[in-house]
């Protein structure tokens, strides 16, 4: 893994505005399984199959599965020194963004202030039909799903493919994006939308984009710096030359 650019660091120490997106690579050195990485969760699941409406609606059981696995899955991991790196880059600017594809809160668990969860978070439930917080627990060995007043199935609350992105968010991602003098993107294999059109959207409004990532993506050749490693290696090095 190659060295950190003087050039970048000079780049950093002279940004008011940055902005970040991870995705699952960020959490995999805390043991949580990537999407689409070797170790991915999409193989065992096949994901794309199971994180959407027509699979809850076909087999509700089934995807509570997944999800169950997943959560407890979390429940037991701890961030990870690249989730740590963050907190104190977020703490040596001034207007910091953090953008996370992921479900599993471990931003939040590192003490990250400014998060912006696209996809929900995996801990939450909500009725599938009034949208309302649902706050009991979700035991499925008994065989029957939980069920809102009003009727409706009980859903984890995250966005599943087809859906859209909680507005809020997805509109503030797309700003910060947009007026980001550093953009990084971490751990993601930037092939899901919308949020893989955030680096692009940062980088054509003159951003100077980072990527950290294991494997090379469609975003590596945009990039004018691409870092091919381990986000939990190479960020802790980036806060490092930072604060000597
Ligand atoms: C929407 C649910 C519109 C929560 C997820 C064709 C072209 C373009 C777009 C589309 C298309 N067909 C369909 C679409 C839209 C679709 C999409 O983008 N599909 C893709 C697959 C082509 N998007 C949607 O459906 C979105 N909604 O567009 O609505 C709409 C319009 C009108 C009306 C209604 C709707 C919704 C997208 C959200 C889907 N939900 N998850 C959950 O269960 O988790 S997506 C899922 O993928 C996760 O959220 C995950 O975060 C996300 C992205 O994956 P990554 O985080 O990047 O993870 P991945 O494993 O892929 O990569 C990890 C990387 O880390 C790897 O590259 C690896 O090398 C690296 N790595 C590993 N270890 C490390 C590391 N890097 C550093 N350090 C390490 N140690
Ligand atoms: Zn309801």
């Amino acid at each position: 893994m190659s060295a950190i650019d003087n050039k970048l660091i000079d780049r950093l120490r002279k940004a008011k505005k940055v902005a970040v997106l991870t995705g699952a690579g960020i959490s995999a050195e805390s043991g949580v399984p990537t999407f689409r990485g070797n170790d991915g969760l999409w193989k065992k699941f096949r994901a794309e199959e199971l994180a959407t409406v027509d699979a809850f609606m076909d087999n509700p059981a089934l995807v509570w599965e997944w999800y169950l696995f997943r959560r407890d899955l979390m429940s037991k991991v701890e961030p990870n020194p690249g989730h740590y790196a963050l907190v104190e880059l977020e703490n040596l600017f001034n207007d910091f963004t953090l953008i996370t594809q992921n479900v599993d809160g471990l931003h939040r668990r590192a003490g990250s202030k400014n998060i912006l969860e696209l996809h929900g978070n995996i801990t939450l439930n909500k009725c599938f039909d009034c949208g309302k917080a649902f706050e009991g627990t979700v035991d499925i060995s008994l065989g029957e799903l939980p069920k809102c007043a009003c009727g409706g199935k009980i859903r984890p609350d995250v966005v599943w493919f087809g859906e859209l992105l909680p507005a809020a968010a997805i509109n503030k991602a797309f700003e910060a994006s947009q007026e980001a003098e550093v953009f990084l993107s971490i751990g993601t294999s930037a092939i899901v939308h919308p949020a893989a059109s955030l680096p692009v959207e940062a980088k054509r409004h003159g951003a100077c984009l980072v990527e950290i990532n294991l494997d090379p993506t469609p975003l590596t050749a945009l990039a004018d710096y691409a870092y091919q490693g381990k986000s939990g290696e190479i960020l802790p090095q980036i806060v490092e030359r930072l604060k000597s």
